[in-house]
């Protein structure tokens, strides 16, 4: 037969699946719903091998499931808004809505080009006035059910772009496009209240097992839960006219070791006591020009200043503690105020050595000396029993924990109890207002008389006006002459509209609902959105493993709370797949080389690296993730348009387990070809023989012929298996297993064709359509050339029968002396003399004696084999 060429077949079989809507889901079928997502794509203009590999994934799980009887929903769409598209309309002068419909249209036909089981009829861009309509219904109905408000915040303002940032746009203290110095501003802003749901949203993840482990922990860290005291200190008569300041600890086991107080500089007493001490407002206002973000917050060099104040120590008569104002103390957790205990807390410590300030121990780790136990650099902050306290000596920290709050619960300040036990989260509110353009307006009217106003409903959508300037820095909604100026819905008098945009982040909130039932005149339609979901199976990049998986799981329960959805988990599944990564190339310049400029030479196991055009050597650097940073991408159109989709999809899915990274190499997409090239031919000569001994009447299969069908159908069982567990590569093994032993069985059938050529021919089948779902082009093609009826895509998954799978063979272990070594697979009950022969021609045995000859060899039949040497 000819040569397989997926240039011509693969847009083939395009066209056909398409005129054929294979893949489109009928909300009213009556199977069984399977729902498979793939993060949907930001449009930046091309694909990229990411996506590549994640859609690769996606549409395994896809076809698997449709093989399996289940009515499929694997639908795609696009994450539109946000701030590129506003980059690109300064920078080169194009709307930016042009530039992402533009960009859309480039990364369709690629995902086309793929061969992707997609529902097309179903795809959704955000950026459409047909989807956000749909969120500021549901941004209106959680606004009338309390789930929105607004209020005022701090934010990371850009002077000069003059925008709010993120706190990742801030890199050290400034704007992240423009370079300037970083002001902390008050603004109104919306905000979604996701932290009234902190402890359902943490409670919940326990019940997601469908979830690897390590999300659900950076979950939990996120939402930070931590069981502590408020705890009031007397202040002794000074400058101020309060009698107390309130610290938040969860640590008040260490209440002994306390040696400072220490205040926000955003903490009201701090600002009081700033209006009679200049040097205090230029230490606060320093503090604010350095952000607020938790992470620029520990890295930087704690900083405190003396306000002269003083505490009563709670439990040590007599004693007093200083009070600080101190650039480490967040307003926005626990009460903005602290004590510092320096012996066990780090940032406690650093500071209490910059001022000098005592540093006692009181808690001793388990095998420490109490007389001799110190702190020098590093806070201890283990486990331990604790010593110098008094009535808590000889607790430990938990015991400890209990007796102190229930020792200042008994005790009054002010009139109050001293101590109150108090959980706090770390998660915030979640602030979605974003002074750009590109994103989805915000619902609201502005009106002086009666105040802030949802737009009615049936008013919306709001629509982006499209003739918009960025020759001013800023909102370009805010700058357009007329857009914002509306009639009060209420009292009909010039009213304002919003002009903030939603964070982009919402819009990928509920995508997944939307897709349930695209073209509804509602966000949802709650019972089909409740029949398709939780998406049975979400794979996605590890980077969105907080904050979109949060934002998703609170909008969830937000939509059902408005009556959009019944369920309040959007996810049962959750797979994140590691990175496509590539070697690096520098050129003597100094200069990233792509590899598409790069020509390899190997000199044995030495490879060495030119330039294509210039011929100069270039140095082969590190395997790094792909970044047009480094330059060492490769384009998926330029690899699908030399080797074929399946080429592409079969390397990413072989090469490594799909949590980890994989390194695209040219060698291995050609390994990927050949193998597409081997299937190919294994069924011409399949065909072939069939042709031959078309004449012969089939018997029952004989010993080869048994083989052959038992390496068939426990592919068949091993691959769902491993589709079904997510690990791909596996599951390439077991394909690649199965068509070697099929290769065999051609050079086997001339011999005796009555007895083979059927086992033969129910094997190559069962291949296909194993392939199927990773190299779908491929496998229609020797469906077809199989003289198959219909399409292999619509082919059930082949039966496996069980009595096929029954082992008659057993692996066995090789130990030499006491170590594991290797393993031989052997005939069940082989007598032990066999097996000794066995051992002893096996390569690894032979390396591991090293040329010794072995004192014993025990054999355990079919259990195990010992040698001694
Ligand atoms: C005394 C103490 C002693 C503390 C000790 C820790 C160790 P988590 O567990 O993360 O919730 N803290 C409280 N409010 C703060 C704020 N607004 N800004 C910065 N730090 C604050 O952290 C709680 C601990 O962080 C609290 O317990 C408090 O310091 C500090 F050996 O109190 B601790
Ligand atoms: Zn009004």
């Amino acid at each position: 037969g000819e040569r397989y060429n997926p240039r011509e077949t693969e847009p083939k079989w395009q066209k056909i699946w398409d005129e054929r809507q294979s893949f489109v889901a009928r909300n009213d079928d009556a199977r069984e719903p399977y729902y498979v997502l793939e993060m949907f794509p930001y449009p930046s203009g091309r694909i990229h091998m990411g996506h590549v590999r994640n859609y690769s994934m996606g549409d395994v799980v896809a076809r698997y499931y449709r093989a399996r009887g289940r009515n499929v929903l694997h639908p795609m769409g696009w994450d539109a808004f946000g701030l590129p598209a506003e980059n690109a309309a300064i920078e080169r002068n194009i709307h930016p809505g042009t530039w992402t419909r533009q960009n859309i249209a480039t990364m369709k036909a690629q995902l086309k080009s793929m061969g992707l089981a997609i529902d097309w009829t179903r795809e959704v861009a955000t950026c459409e006035p047909e989807y956000y309509r749909h969120q500021q219904a549901l941004f209106i109905d959680m606004l009338e059910a309390g789930l929105v408000t607004r209020k005022q915040s701090k934010v990371n303002w850009d002077p000069v772009d003059m925008t709010v940032l993120a706190n990742e746009q801030v890199i050290d203290g400034k704007g992240w496009r423009s370079g300037a110095v970083v002001e902390q501003r008050e603004l109104t802003q919306w905000f979604f209240k996701i932290s009234d749901m902190a402890e359902e949203l943490l409670e919940a993840l326990d019940g997601l097992d469908g979830w690897p482990e390590k999300v659900r922990t950076m979950q939990r860290n996120w939402i930070g839960k931590s069981e502590g005291l408020r705890l009031l200190f007397e202040l002794l008569p000074g400058k101020s006219a309060r009698n107390s300041i309130e610290v938040f600890t969860t640590r008040p086991d260490t209440i002994f070791g306390a040696s400072f107080i220490a205040l926000s500089p955003d903490h009201p007493l701090s600002g009081e006591l700033a209006q009679d001490d200049p040097a205090l407002a230029e230490f606060i206002a320093e503090c604010r020009r350095h952000g607020t973000a938790t992470e620029t917050i520990e890295k930087a060099e704690k900083l405190g200043y003396a306000t002269g104040l003083a505490v009563k120590h709670p439990v040590v008569d007599g004693a007093t503690l200083p009070v600080y104002v101190a650039n480490f103390v967040l307003m926005d957790y626990g009460t903005g105020a602290i004590f510092g205990c320096p012996a066990h807390d780090q940032r406690d410590l650093d500071f209490a050595r910059k001022y000098d300030l005592p540093v006692k121990p009181v808690v001793l780790p388990p095998d420490a000396d109490a007389a001799s136990f110190e702190v020098g650099t590093e806070a201890y902050t283990d486990a331990g029993t604790i010593f110098h306290s008094d009535f808590l000596d000889g607790l430990s920290i938990e015991d400890a924990k209990k007796r102190i709050a229930e020792f200042f619960a008994a005790r009054t300040v002010d009139g109050k109890p001293q101590g109150r036990v108090e959980v706090n989260y770390r998660l915030r509110d979640w602030g979605v207002s974003r002074q750009r353009y590109w994103g989805c307006p915000i619902p609201v009217i502005h009106c002086e008389v009666c105040g802030t106003l949802p737009v009615p409903k049936k008013d919306l959508p709001v629509v982006l006006p499209e003739d918009v300037t960025f020759d001013k820095p800023g909102n370009a909604l805010d700058h357009h002459p007329t857009w914002k100026h509306v009639d009060c819905p209420q009292c009909g008098r010039a009213a304002r509209r919003e002009t903030d945009t939603m964070d982009t982040f919402v819009d990928s909130s509920w995508y997944f609902a939307r897709f349930t039932a695209p073209d509804a005149e509602t966000p949802t339609v709650p019972a089909v959105a409740d029949r398709w979901l939780p998406v049975d199976q979400y794979i996605g990049g590890v980077e969105h493993a907080i904050l979109h998986l949060l934002y998703s799981r609170f909008f969830t329960r937000a939509m059902k709370a408005t009556g959009h959805v019944g369920l309040d988990e959007p996810f049962r599944g959750l797979f994140t797949q590691g990175m496509v990564t590539h070697e690096t190339y520098k050129a003597k310049t100094g200069e990233w080389v792509p590899p598409s400029d790069i020509v390899i030479e190997s000199d044995g196991d030495a490879r060495s690296a030119r330039h294509l055009r210039t011929n100069e050597p270039v140095t082969i650097g590190s395997v790094e993730k792909m970044s047009k940073s480094k330059k060492n991408v490769v384009d998926p159109d330029e690899i699908v348009s030399t080797y074929g989709a399946d080429t592409a999809r079969w390397f990413m899915l072989s090469d490594s387990p799909p949590e980890r990274d994989v390194q695209w190499t040219e060698a291995g997409v050609e390994g990927a070809s050949r193998f597409q090239q081997r299937v190919w031919r294994l069924v011409n000569d399949t065909v072939a023989l069939r042709q031959q001994f078309v004449t012969v009447e089939a018997g029952s299969a004989d010993e080869e012929g048994t083989a052959m069908r038992k390496a068939a159908h426990r592919a068949v069982a091993g691959v769902a298996h491993d589709i079904e567990g997510l690990r791909f590569n596996r599951a390439v093994a077991q394909i690649y297993e199965l068509t070697n032993a099929l290769s065999r069985g051609i050079g086997l059938v001339a011999a005796a064709p009555a007895t083979r050529l059927a086992a033969l021919e129910e094997g190559v089948e069962r291949l296909v359509q194993l392939i199927a779902p990773m190299m779908p082009h491929l496998a229609e093609s020797c469906w077809e050339l199989m003289g198959k009826s219909g399409l292999v895509a619509d082919a059930p998954w082949p039966e496996v029968d069980p009595t096929l799978l029954v082992d008659d063979e057993v692996v066995l272990p090789i130990q030499i002396n006491g170590k594991r070594r290797a393993e031989i697979t052997v005939a069940k009950g082989l007598p032990s003399a066999e097996v000794e022969k066995l051992v002893l021609s096996n390569e690894a045995v032979l390396r591991t004696l090293d040329g010794k000859s072995p004192k014993k060899i025990v054999v355990v039949p079919d259990r195990i084999v010992n040698v001694v040497v």
